[in-house]
């Protein structure tokens, strides 16, 4: 057993066993299926390389033995930083079948929050592309090798300089057997939005990871003629698995990858691979509507587009429909488990309004109130959810996950909520101190500690402001007693230091004193209060 690792208690694994949810399926063993089944069928698409399903299963066996040629063992721990490339999902299957365990950091993560996820989790490789986004990785893994001691191997896709080439690592196995891995066994670490001081990693097994996908693939429809266009990153868990990417090797879909989600790249490839399902943060969508109306693409393949990550207006929602001539599908999910959907068929009303229903008859979601006591319905309040693919617990966080989960092992998903007679919820708000920035999650206490470590702030509280089109950005507010300290320094001291662009506050204040709480600590909503009222006259 992976230590730092909480598994699931006996009563519940027996439960989710019993009631269907848990198959003991693998995803080692879902792409052998779909290898047999559809040998054939085009499985990914990049640029002009094409990959069929048996093609995948056997690179990434190849792939498997060469990582225990280098001497990757089950449950070791690998920190995975790829683009949407097919070279993504060939690692990920190598990694499964051998059962070491991949953390998907995204791509706009940088050396100090790899630093953390290889210290953290005393990963023994780290997978990069060369360069992406005109971002130097292998420049990047080279400081990150010099802190961290545990990390043995740093494996490039692409110009490996003095380090190891994914192709290289390719190998014949036959001397070698792949070790057994079974339902239960741990696949992977994905990442959580965070509140708190330092990212949280979440670990999944393949029984109850692969159960939210199936459960995805009949809500969402997937089939063999699903032709997914991957925008977004494909390592954050809505692309992953909200069908994404992963619902559509299991349906033995199509994945067609896109470098990055502007119309200008995504139009054309709607346009000539014919893609019929997609998936947008709320921005985005209101950037591909705004394009729809000036650009001369022929659209009309799509059926699906899901919007999700964070709340889409009703406004924005109305349009989605009529501008690509599709079906709108909202999606409220979070890494740590829960998702909902509105579903295909679902009537208008429930499409614009609501963030749809719980995905599982087996979610148990609970609305309460400060006390933890359940609330009437239509009532506004905490979000509690337990459920078989929900998580337990945080890898390694045993004080944190004390706050996260309640005593009867329900998670506090920190989302303000209500829900309508017929089980629809609707996002009102949080209660968690996160900055949703257009879909990409910024915990207010990593950014503040980062900024405390500049020797001239004194004190930094980070909040988030209205925004017409991200829904939120970052606003900080800093106590200094230089009166030089500019925001623009705290910016490049930021950037410096090496954290994800997102995460840099957009606006900075300088004030001498926070407002306070009755019990003394930081009100947090007179600050949103003050640079709300300071956006409203435009200072
Ligand atoms: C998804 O996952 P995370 O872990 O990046 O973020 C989860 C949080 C939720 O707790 C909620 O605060 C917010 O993001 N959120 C939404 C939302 N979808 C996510 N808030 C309002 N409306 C929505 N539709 O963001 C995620 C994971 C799987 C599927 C979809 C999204």
């Amino acid at each position: 057993m992976l230590q730092g690792y909480t598994p699931w208690p006996d009563e519940l694994a027996t439960k989710y066993r019993s009631n269907g949810c848990w198959t003991g399926e693998t995803f080692g063993e879902v792409l052998e299926r779909m290898a047999t089944l559809t040998p054939t069928s085009i499985a990914l698409i990049e640029g002009n390389r094409k990959v069929t399903y048996e093609e995948l299963d056997e690179r990434a066996n190849r792939l498997a033995y060469g990582f225990i040629h280098l001497g990757i063992k089950k449950q070791d721990r690998v920190v995975l930083q790829l683009s949407n490339s097919i070279t993504f999902f060939e690692i990920c299957f190598a990694l499964f079948r051998i059962g070491a365990l991949p953390i998907f950091s995204l791509p706009l993560h940088r050396q100090t929050e790899i630093t953390y996820f290889c210290e953290h989790t005393k990963a023994v490789a780290y997978v990069i592309p060369d360069v992406f986004d005109r971002h130097d990785y292998v420049k990047m893994a080279r400081e990150v090798k010099e802190k961290v001691h545990t990390l043995q191997h740093i494996i490039v896709a692409g110009d490996e300089q003095e380090f190891l080439n994914v192709e290289a690592l390719m190998s014949e196995g036959s001397s070698v057997t792949l070790p057994t891995i079974t339902g239960s066994d741990l696949a992977f670490f994905q990442l959580s939005g965070g509140s708190t001081g330092l990212p949280k990693l979440i670990p999944r097994t393949h029984d109850e990871y692969l159960y939210s996908i199936r459960k995805s693939v009949e809500i969402c429809e997937l089939s063999e003629r699903t032709k997914y266009l991957a925008v977004l990153p494909v390592a954050h868990n809505f692309t992953m698995s909200s069908p994404g990417v992963f619902g559509v090797l299991y349906a033995g879909g199509c994945i067609v990858l896109s470098p990055d989600p502007s119309p200008d790249t995504a139009f054309p490839l709607i346009e000539k691979e014919k893609i019929n399902f997609t998936s947008l943060v709320p921005p985005l969508a209101i950037i591909w509507i705004e394009a729809s109306k000036t650009r001369d693409y022929d659209l009309t393949s799509l059926e699906v587009i899901q919007v999700g990550g964070a709340k889409c207006s009703a406004e924005v929602a109305k349009k989605v429909g009529p501008s690509f001539g599709c079906t709108l599908q909202q999606v409220f999910g979070m890494a740590e488990g829960l998702v909902n959907y509105t579903r295909l068929n679902d009537a208008e009303e429930k499409i614009v309004y609501t963030q749809g229903r719980p995905m599982s008859e087996f979610d148990e979601i609970r609305i309460v109130d400060e006390e933890d006591q359940s609330i009437a319905v239509g009532d506004t309040g905490h979000l509690q959810v337990r459920g078989p693919y929900t998580i337990i617990a945080y890898y390694n966080a045993e004080t944190h996950n004390e706050k996260a989960f309640t005593h009867d092992g329900f998670y506090r998903t920190g989302d303000i909520v209500k829900q309508t007679e017929d089980g629809y919820l609707i996002v009102e708000g949080r209660d968690k101190d996160q900055i949703n920035r257009g879909g990409e999650k910024i915990a207010a206490e990593e950014v503040e500690n980062y900024l405390l470590s500049h020797e001239e702030v004194l004190d930094a509280a980070i909040v988030s402001m209205p925004d017409a089109f991200l829904g939120e950005r970052s606003c900080a507010f800093i106590i200094s007693q230089k009166e030089q300290l500019t925001g623009q320094a705290l910016k490049s001291f930021l950037q410096l230091k090496g954290i994800a662009a997102f995460k840099i506050p957009d606006r900075f204040e300088f004030v001498h004193e926070f407002p306070q709480t009755p019990l003394g600590k930081v009100s947090k909503k007179s600050l949103r209060e003050i640079i709300q009222e300071k956006l409203a006259t435009k200072i």
